[in-house]
């Protein structure tokens, strides 16, 4: 707070002296170089600079492509996920192509056509051809872009029950995630937070037949090349259940259920094998054994080896321990999905051990 004070302090200290400096500059009376008009000298130095900036932004631009490009998220693993990837490229490549000769004109004619002492510039009322080129041109390209990603969304968000998807509902709450998965019926029991009592955490109703073979998880697992429809239920605040690996992201409302659906097509352990996390996960234990090194010096035990794993986050901040909203989600062959769910215990099972 302290800090926070001597910075105003000396913020206003500054803006004081600098407001001083200019009542000196008006006492002294209008001469005939008044420093408040440009003259060539400072004419040329600023379309100068003008150049040095737009070196500076395409120098800029080069370099954060080249330093946060390894901070990309790997390839989509799901079959929607390309699409979106490609429409994000697109989109990307588009603006980058726009910016890159607009940024170059700006400058390039702040630069030709600086001021001059005894220049005038030219009147120039409108052009009605200049006028609609450029505004037909991004009118155009802004329709097939918007059309382009309507029908993208629609692809990813209008699912048919005929494809007979899995479906799971995601539970969310301060401060975790719960799967529930259907159970043979493949359709979810009743569910309503006032029927939350003991075990029954994500609030089953007890007398809905559907909701005895529903399985409670805190571990997501996904069968490769299934859809899956996911429907999502909040207990408390509003979270948002993002999935960045599958390129998909939806909010978790409380008092209603929002829900999204995609296929997974690159199992946890294809993922692992792939070029790019091999990389990445020596890069990741290199920096963990490094700083071992440190923590076992002051005598802490050292940092485990890390493993990628898929996961879904929660991409509301919905209070304090939000970073802790992390589930595990792996994407394995259909029969490793069935015995890894045959291992989990049925809702009835679970209620009747409470009694
Ligand atoms: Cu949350």
């Amino acid at each position: 707070m302290t800090v926070f004070l001597v910075i105003i302090v000396l913020a206003l200290l500054a803006v004081t002296g600098w407001q001083m400096s200019k009542i000196f500059q008006l006492s002294k009376g209008p001469g005939a170089e008044s420093a408040e008009i440009a003259n060539d000298n400072d004419n040329r130095q600023q379309a100068k600079l003008m150049l040095w900036f737009m070196i500076f932004l395409y120098v800029g631009m080069a370099y954060s492509f080249w330093h946060w490009s390894k901070l990309y998220l790997p390839q989509a693993a799901s079959e929607h996920g390309n699409e979106v990837d490609t429409l994000m490229f697109i989109s990307i490549g588009l603006i980058m192509v726009v910016q890159v000769i607009t940024q170059a004109l700006l400058h390039w004619f702040a630069y030709k056509y600086q001021g001059k002492k005894g220049n005038r510039a030219l009147f120039f009322a409108d052009n009605d051809k200049l006028e609609f080129i450029w505004t037909i041109i991004p009118v155009i390209t802004l329709a097939g872009l918007i059309i382009y990603g309507l029908f993208t969304w629609s692809d990813i968000m209008n699912i048919s029950e005929d494809d007979d998807p899995i479906v799971i509902e995601i539970y969310a709450k301060q401060f975790s995630w719960q799967a529930r998965y259907a159970g043979e019926d493949n359709t979810l029991g009743e569910a309503n937070v006032r029927f939350i009592e003991g075990v029954n955490t994500v609030g089953l109703n007890v007398n809905d037949t559907y909701a005895d073979d529903d399985k409670i998880t805190t571990e997501l697992h996904l069968p490769v090349g299934k859809q899956v429809l996911f429907k999502f239920r909040s207990q408390d605040v509003l979270h948002s259940a993002y999935f960045p690996h599958f390129r998909a992201q939806m909010n978790v409302v409380p008092g209603m259920v929002t829900q999204f659906a995609f296929t997974p097509d690159v199992t946890t352990a294809e993922m692992r094998d792939s070029e790019y996390m091999v990389d990445k996960v020596k890069t990741i234990n290199e920096i963990r054994k490094e700083n071992s090194k440190a923590l076992m010096a002051e005598g802490e035990a050292p940092l485990d080896s890390y493993e990628f794993d898929y996961f879904l986050l929660c991409n509301k901040i919905c209070g304090d321990a939000h970073y802790n909203m992390q589930m595990k989600i792996v994407v394995e062959s259909e029969e490793e999905y069935n015995q890894w769910l045959s291992e989990q215990d049925e809702f009835a099972t679970v209620m009747e051990s409470q009694e």
